[in-house]
């Protein structure tokens, strides 16, 4: 079995009811198991200002599914929570990114791992700490001191 951390973003049509349907959806994926979520969060958005703030998590996979093939069940769970991609960076029903794939480096045309900009976002960086204290992120050093330096972006925990 690998591990996998999945980022999950939502802010339209209900966000909080979006992550916590998604985290089920996570569970019920071929050869996968859910092994943690975290808790919720809140953040302004990043990127164009003018959408509705996001709720974040992040969810801590066992799975045998290869990277690929887990990155087409996220986006296939996308899909049916009828998430239309427009505007880069714009609102959105449901985001599932894959964060990390055990501690590979993957740098492919579809998939980047880890996923790109993951030492920039409070959001991110947060609920995976929650989860994962101690964790190692591949290439970028330890989450406490990734997370610390986000430390002037706000992000508030809402469960
Ligand atoms: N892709 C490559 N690597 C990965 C990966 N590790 N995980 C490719 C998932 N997808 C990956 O993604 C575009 C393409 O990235 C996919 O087709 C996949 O093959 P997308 O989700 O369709 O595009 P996007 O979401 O509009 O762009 P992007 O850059 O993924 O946006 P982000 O990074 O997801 O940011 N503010 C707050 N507070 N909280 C948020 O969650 N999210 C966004 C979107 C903006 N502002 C936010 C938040
Ligand atoms: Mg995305």
């Amino acid at each position: 079995m690998i591990h996998a951390y999945i980022g999950l973003g939502s802010n339209l049509d209900h966000p909080e009811q979006q992550i916590l349907q998604a985290m089920d959806e996570l569970d019920c994926l071929p050869e996968t198991w859910l092994s943690r979520v975290s808790s919720l969060y809140a953040s302004s958005p990043m990127g164009p200002q003018d959408q509705p703030d996001y709720v974040n998590a992040v969810a801590k996979l066992e799975t045998r599914l290869a990277p690929l093939a887990l990155l087409d069940e996220l986006q296939r769970i996308e899909k049916d929570h009828g998430r239309v991609r427009k505007q880069h960076w714009g609102p959105r029903t449901l985001d599932l990114d894959l964060l990390l794939y055990a501690d590979q480096i993957i740098r492919e045309p579809r998939l980047s791992v880890p996923h790109p900009g993951i030492a920039q976002r409070a959001f991110v960086l947060r609920p995976l700490e929650e989860i994962a204290p101690g964790l190692v992120v591949p290439g970028l050093g330890a989450i406490e001191t990734l997370s610390a330096v986000c430390n002037d972006q706000q992000v508030r925990r809402i469960q």
